[in-house]
């Protein structure tokens, strides 16, 4: 799953591996609302590393709360 940011660019080349991104602080999020009802046990989300100082520690918190399998990495 992408994030927000110039790598997420990585929709316009590779869209069948790259799930599209939410606002910055969301990474991850969308993950909590799909993941108990699809077939995925895993899911690699990308996070920008200014969203990370910006927000993106709440995302993080989100996940961690929420109990998903989820690996965030910072492209
Ligand atoms: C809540 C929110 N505020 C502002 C923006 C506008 N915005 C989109 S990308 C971006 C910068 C992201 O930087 P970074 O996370 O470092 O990713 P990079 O551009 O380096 O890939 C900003 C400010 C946004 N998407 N969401």
């Amino acid at each position: 799953m992408t994030g927000i940011g110039c790598h997420t660019m990585v929709n316009f080349v590779r869209p069948e591996i790259a799930l599209p991104p939410t606002h910055m602080g969301g990474e991850g999020t969308n993950w909590v609302g799909l993941a108990p009802y699809v077939g995925t046990d895993h899911v690699f989300q990308n996070m920008g590393d200014g969203t990370y100082f910006h927000s993106g520690l709440m995302a993080i918190r989100a996940s961690v709360a929420s109990g998903v399998n989820i690996t965030l990495n910072s492209p």
